[in-house]
């Protein structure tokens, strides 16, 4: 399986360590596509060597080969959103993953889309279970 995992960069790089704590956790279950996300050398200033054109190409290409996205939306990002509508596009599973003690409320536009899932977590255990009820569910789909 390979995954696509996405999460802010230059939105804001807060939740970095999260994202490589989900990254790990993904291995389990297949390839990730975008490991540097969790990247702690990554900041939001990064990029600045990668032509942004590059960048989209590459993320676009991964994106449409991917089985599925993993999005965490706890720290609001425009190219973590439009991931998301795109995946939805090309007719991929998502999963977002929101953890409410962030202090924000999740956009209604990921909340109120049938299309993904939106799991609520406070701690990794509770994001893990998430995760494994959705691969699970993809599985199962898989087998008809
Ligand atoms: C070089 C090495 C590591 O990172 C870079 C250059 N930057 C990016 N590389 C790959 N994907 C990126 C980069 N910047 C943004 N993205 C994609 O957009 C990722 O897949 C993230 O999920 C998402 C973050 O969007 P912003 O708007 O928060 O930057």
């Amino acid at each position: 399986m390979k995954i696509y995992f996405a999460g802010s960069i230059r939105g804001g790089r807060a939740d970095q360590g999260v994202y490589q704590k989900l990254i790990e956790y993904l291995r389990k279950f297949g390839e990730v596509l975008t490991e540097h996300v969790g990247d702690a050398a990554i900041t939001e200033n990064e990029g600045e060597n990668a032509a942004d054109e590059e960048i989209y190409e590459k993320d676009m290409a991964w994106l449409r080969m991917s089985d599925a996205l993993v999005a965490e939306v706890s720290t609001p990002s425009l190219g973590v959103g439009y991931e998301i509508g795109m995946a939805e596009s090309f007719g991929k599973k998502i999963l977002c993953l929101f953890n409410p003690d962030c202090g924000r409320k999740i956009s209604a536009m990921l909340s109120g889309n049938p299309a993904l899932k939106v799991g609520f977590y406070r701690n990794m255990p509770e994001a893990q279970g998430l995760i494994d009820h959705f691969i699970k569910d993809i599985k199962e789909h898989a087998k008809g």
